[in-house]
Parts: C-alpha cells; structure tokens; sequence
C-alpha cells in the first residue's frame, strides 16, 4: 500500500513539475517518473528497506538519488513530502485523476485549471455539458469530443459499464457459446439480468457436459483481453470493454438454483434465505434442500420461488425494496413488457439534431412493429441542435400532415421536445402547441438552479396545460451528470393535476430512475418509456427504458405508450 502511496505522489510531482517553465524541469521530470515506477514495482515495502538500511538503501534502488530519497524518508517518518504541498497550494488541482484521462495530459490540465478553474474530473465533465471547453483557443469540438471519450473509458476501467453497453456485450458472448453446440442452456445473470443501470461484472451460468471445451472456448473469444482464472467448473476473464466476466457450468439439478443465486441482488438472497430457513430447508447455489438433504427445487427458480410459497418475483424487482412481501401476499404484479410498447413518443430527425429523415424513422419503427411514432424536434432556444420556431415549426407539420397522409394506419404524432425556459415559461407560443398531439417539455439549460426554483420552473409549465409529457424529469446523464436539484414529488403533483405523463428516457440518461419512478408512481400519472432516438438504431434502446421501468415496478396500464392509436389520441387530447 506505502510503495503505491509514495509512487502515486512521485509522479504527481512529476506531472506539476513538467508545466513549470525552468529548463531543469525536464530532468527533474523524467528522474520523479522513473523513481515513481521503480518503487511501485519493488516486491518489498519501501518502509521495510528504509528501517534495515536508512537513506543509503534507499539510494541504492536504481533510479533514486539523494534528494528523491530525502522525500521518500521525509513521507515515511512524517506522512507528508513538503515538495508536493507546496506544488499543489500552486496547482489546487486533482493531477493524478485528471492524467489518468486518455489524451489529457498534465499541461491540458494546467491550461484547463488557468482558463476554466477545472480542478477534478466533476468540474471537467461540467464544463464538458456546458460546451465551455470548446470555445477555449487552441480547443475545439474534436478536443471535446476525445476528452469525453476519454472520460468514458476512464470510467468503464474504473469499474462499472452502463447496462446498454454491458448487456450487448454479454449477449455476444452468450451467442458465441452457444454457436459451439456445446451448451444445453445459458443464463446471463448479476446485475445484468436486473437491468441495473451499471453493471460491475458479467456472470454467466450453462448447463453443459463438456465443461472443460466450453472454458477453453470462453477463454480464447475474441473479447477477452486476459484470462483472470481457468478451472473445469468456473473461469474468469477480463474483457477489452474494460470488466470482468464470471462462468460457471453446473449439473441441471443446480442450474436453478444457481440462477437464483447469481441473479441477486445480495440482500434480496439474504431475504429469501431467511424465508426458507424459517421452513426448515437450506438455500444455497447448489439447490434447495428439505431436512432429509434432498434437493426439492434446484432445477428451475420457479420452483424454488413454488417451494418457498412466493409467487415468481421477475429479476428487475429483487432489489429487497419489498417485492418479498409482495410476493408472500401473491401481489407481484405483471410488469410492463417490451412486446406492449405500440410507439415512441421522443424522437428527432435531420430537421434538428437526428442523423436520419423522417421517412427512414418511420420505416424502422414499422419494422419493430410500433404503430405510432411521435416526431419532437428541439424548439429555438436550443440552437446548438438547430432547434425551430413557431415558423418553421408550421412548415414542418405540414409536410407530417402531408406524410401521414401516405402511411394508412401507422400515425406520425406531431410533438416537439418543448425547452423549458429559465423562468418556466415556453419556448413555443400556444397556438403552435395547441396543432401539436404530442407535447413533449424538457429542462435543456440553467442546470444548476436551486432546489425551489427549478421545482418552480417546471411546475409552472406543466401549469399552462399544455404539455402532455415532462422529459427526462431530473436531467441526470449516467456516468456523465447529476440529477440538477429537484422536487419530484411536487413535479409529480403537478403532473397528476395536469394529466402529464413523466418519462422514462431510455437513452444513457435512464431518467426517471428506478427509484425515482418508485418514488413518484403513488401519484396517479402516467409514464412514457421512449428512446429519445436520434438516429434509427437509437430504437434499440427501448429496452433498457422498459428494464428500467420494470425496476420501478411499472405495468402496463401505467405506461402510456403501450396503448392502442386511438386511446393514446383520447389521452393526450385531454
Ligand atoms: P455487479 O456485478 O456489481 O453489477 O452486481 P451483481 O449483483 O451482479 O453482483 P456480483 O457479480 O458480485 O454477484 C452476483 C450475484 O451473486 C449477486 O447479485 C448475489 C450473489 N452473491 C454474490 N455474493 C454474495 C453473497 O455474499 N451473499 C449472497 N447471498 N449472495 C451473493
Ligand atoms: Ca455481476
Ligand atoms: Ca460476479
């Protein structure tokens, strides 16, 4: 722990020293650098050779000269290396965190700390949301652009992938095991199958009699960037994506067992223990067993959930936040699924800020079986997507008009994703709103409002009546923003009030969140699960809007884009 401690400060300094403008730093860099590496490499405790050989020992690590060793002596006896305070009352700066940044060295750091006051990676990914850094000189929407890679990578290393890039990954490993024809049955479980926002690790569980092909098969596939662990029963390898992933290959008798297990959460586990040690059975991974050691439940969960006396609690609701005693009560309910979604009420084209026409939108959402499909196009104010007017926007219906004329029964909605202003009021004026059948209204700017005030904003415009859905309701971005600050449960009065339904985005904003929806689903509004597509692939992200949504217990009578055309209609006129 001491030999990182002391390589992490090594190379601070070394990073501080190389924007100091005197011609010895350069060496004074490298010779920080090199020491930084040698230490964190050493097998022994620095300490230990500290205490048997003094500052002499210490000299004699290659790489380590006097002054270095000084520091080195100076951190051990008092905790603290006085070089590196002053250094950083200099540069307040979170050097390490910010370097560790693809593509973002110690001088961009420097220069975005002079110029923009950054000093860590939050005021970095603010001032990303805010564009500011591309305005800077020297700067543009490319260097942006690689820092906000950056940052995603950074973050995906750190530990936990968002659930739309993790479950893809997982599935293609599922496929690619399966392809072999080794494989009975194979279960993606963890986190994943939960549909939680971030997954830390990808566990997957099969059925097979050849485990040891299987392993040398999952161990050699194409996105794996290391082996972690090889056994005929359970590996482990790390994926180039950046995290970890578990198999396990099990006897029928336990697969279910195994599935329960895996599946988690922890403490929805530790729930369900304590039901059957109180029935007298032991739980584990290996099965359900009665006093006599018999398994009576491992081969499916269905049966281990039967033999408890619990109905069957889909993944996305084993967050112990209750569904045990839902399920003791038989009150699970049937929870909102992929196949009810009719629509997508939040979509954009090339009239604004999407990549694709409305034609080519339309065709792919036909093709996933929708029967509707709101068009909401950005307003004025938000002029970064070539938002439009009252004008323009007039133009625009028409051709929607002139459009559906030709589609039959599939119906373009004609919606706009209405900014709301600073002080509440509308970026559209009434009668443009009042032609629309789908109003669609979101916070786009002054993120960083108090508490009352953006409660009041926001309020205030589902006040007019003429708003049939609030966007994103908290404006958070996973792995990117926080929730500006808000009160929810006031929103969710005023949607009641106003019959406006609150979205779950399914785009990497998954917003409202799980515990959000929870939180605001005892008023009696309704929800609208959309993509917020972009471009024609973005239609694919619906599901994890739906995995959301189940997390937050929705079913389908909540969710307002799983009615029929004509209901909808009925709904949003009112
Ligand atoms: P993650 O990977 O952090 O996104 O979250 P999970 O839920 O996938 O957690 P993970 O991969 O550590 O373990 C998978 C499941 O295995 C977990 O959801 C529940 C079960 N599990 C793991 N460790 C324990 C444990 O100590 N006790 C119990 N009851 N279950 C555990
Ligand atoms: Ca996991
Ligand atoms: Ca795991």
């Amino acid at each position: 722990m001491e030999n990182k401690e002391i390589a992490a400060i090594l190379d601070e300094i070394a990073s501080m020293l190389s924007i100091e403008e005197r011609p010895t730093s350069m060496f004074e860099v490298r010779a920080y650098r090199k020491a930084a590496q040698v230490i964190d490499g050493l097998q022994e405790p620095i300490e230990g050779i500290y205490a048997k050989g003094g500052l002499d020992a210490l000299m004699e690590l290659p790489g380590i000269g006097k002054s270095i060793a000084g520091h080195i002596e100076e951190y051990i006896k008092t905790g603290k290396i006085r070089k590196y305070e002053e250094l950083k009352k200099k540069y307040p700066i979170d050097m390490a965190g910010l370097t560790s940044i693809t593509g973002l060295g110690a001088k961009t750091a420097i220069t975005l700390y002079k110029k923009l006051g950054i000093k860590d990676i939050d005021d970095l990914k603010k001032a990303l949301a805010e564009h500011r850094i591309s305005k800077l000189e020297g700067f543009g929407e490319r260097s942006e652009e690689s820092i906000k890679k950056g940052i995603s990578i950074y973050e995906g290393s750190k530990g936990r992938l968002l659930i739309s890039d993790a479950l893809p990954i997982a599935e293609e490993i599922a496929t690619q095991l399966m392809d072999s024809g080794l494989i009975e049955k194979l279960v993606i479980a963890g986190s994943t199958r939960r549909m939680k926002e971030t997954v830390g690790d990808l566990d997957i569980l099969a059925i097979s009699k050849k485990g040891k092909e299987v392993m040398d098969l999952f161990t050699s596939l194409k996105m794996v960037s290391s082996v972690v662990q090889k056994g005929p029963t359970k590996s482990a390898v790390l994926l180039k994506a950046g995290l970890t992933c578990d198999i396990r290959v099990l006897e029928p008798e336990s697969f279910g067992a195994a599935v329960q297990y895996f599946t988690g959460s922890r403490d929805h586990n530790i729930q369900v223990r304590t039901i059957a040690v109180r029935k007298g059975y032991k739980l584990n991974e290996y099965g359900l067993f009665d006093k006599n050691d018999r398994n009576i439940g491992g081969i499916d969960e269905e049966s281990i959930y039967a033999k408890l006396g619990l109905q069957y609690i889909p993944p996305e609701m084993r967050e112990a936040r209750g569904e045990v005693a839902l399920a003791i009560a038989k009150k699970i309910p049937r929870l909102v699924e992929i196949g009810d979604i009719n629509g997508d009420l939040h979509t954009h084209t090339k009239a604004t800020d999407g990549q694709n026409s409305i034609e080519e939108m339309v065709a792919a959402a036909q093709k996933l079986g929708y029967k509707y499909l709101a068009n909401t196009e950005h307003t004025k104010s938000l002029y970064i997507a070539k938002g439009m007017d009252d004008k323009q926007f007039a133009v625009h219906m028409a051709k929607i008009d002139k459009l559906n004329e030709k589609l039959g029964k599939f119906k373009i909605l004609k919606g706009v994703e209405l900014d709301i202003l600073k002080d509440g009021s509308l970026d559209l004026g009434a009668p443009t709103l009042k032609k629309m059948d789908c109003v669609v209204a979101a916070v786009h700017s002054s993120l960083s409002m108090k508490k009352e005030e953006m409660t009041k904003r926001v309020v205030k415009a589902l006040d007019t009546g003429l708003v049939h859905i609030l966007a994103h309701p908290t404006g958070r971005i996973v792995g990117e923003r926080e929730a500006y600050e808000i009160d929810l449960e006031k929103v969710a009065e005023a949607a009641e009030r106003n019959g406006v339904a609150l979205e779950v985005n399914a785009q990497r904003r998954l917003d409202l969140n799980d515990t959000n929806i929870l939180l605001v689903s005892k008023y009696k509004v309704m929800f609208a699960i959309d993509t917020d597509a972009h471009n024609t692939t973005h239609f694919q992200l619906m599901r994890y809007g739906v995995g959301t949504a189940r997390r937050g217990w929705l079913t389908k009578d909540r969710v307002m884009n799983t009615l029929p055309i004509e209901k909808l209609l009925k709904v949003l006129k009112k």
